[in-house]
């Protein structure tokens, strides 16, 4: 079920991130221009809640199904398990992994890890990724800890060669080529493609170092 080429241009997204709200537009044309994976982050100060998230869930559930893009949830593993999405992105003040991978088989399992403290402590026994960042500053995430820079991804392909690893964090299709470059398999953001002015022309700037590598 999962590849590690899925994590290419990972886009993350809640209806606090786009600045008119219009969440299913703003996915809708990610998706035309070729992200590879979502994930639906609903966070913050008048965040959906209950059935309107679950509704809202099942409708971009079904937008990335349509494009054949792998639909995962944030946090709400108990969500992600009720509308089958295809799978949860857990922090590491999240429920365990071990304790959701009974509800998970086949499905795909995301671990955040911002340092090598975070990683020695994780099992990584079920995960399928992990989301290493901050990289750079970012003012999508309120409680980001530090950015590690480019080093943290080239350290920590090091540490772990072979895990499927997507950098986070301030990412843009300006700076994603040294990031890759540094071991990562892909790309993470929210901003670069929520506040773009031009989403398919962003999108595709990401996407070129792909057909160029
Ligand atoms: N985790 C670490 S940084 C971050 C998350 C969710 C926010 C990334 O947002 P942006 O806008 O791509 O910097
Ligand atoms: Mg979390």
């Amino acid at each position: 079920m999962f590849d590690r080429q899925m994590l290419q241009l990972y886009f993350i997204c809640g209806t606090n991130d786009v600045p008119d709200g219009d969440i299913e537009r703003v996915l809708t044309e990610a998706l035309k221009a070729g992200i590879t994976m979502f994930q639906f982050r609903e966070k913050g100060e008048g965040a959906l809640t209950g059935e309107a998230k679950k509704q809202m869930a099942l409708t971009l559930k079904e937008l990335c199904q349509y494009y054949q893009v792998p639909f995962i949830i944030n946090d709400d593993w108990e969500l992600a398990v009720h509308i089958d999405a295809d799978g949860v992105h857990l922090g590491q003040d999240d429920q365990d992994v071990k304790e959701v991978i009974n509800y998970f088989p086949d499905k795909i399992i995301g671990l955040s890890v911002s340092d090598f403290h975070e990683y020695d402590q994780s099992d990584l026994t079920y995960v399928d990724y992990i989301g290493v960042g901050p990289v750079y500053e970012t003012s999508s995430k309120s409680d980001a800890k530090k950015p590690g820079g480019i080093e943290l991804i080239r350290k920590m392909r090091l540490y772990d060669e072979d895990i499927p690893i997507v950098a986070i964090g301030g990412i843009t299709n300006k700076n994603c080529e040294l990031i890759l470059k540094a071991g990562a398999d892909g790309v993470s953001t929210i901003s670069s493609i929520a506040r773009s002015q031009n989403i398919e022309q962003d999108v595709k700037a990401y996407l070129d170092y792909y057909q160029k590598n």
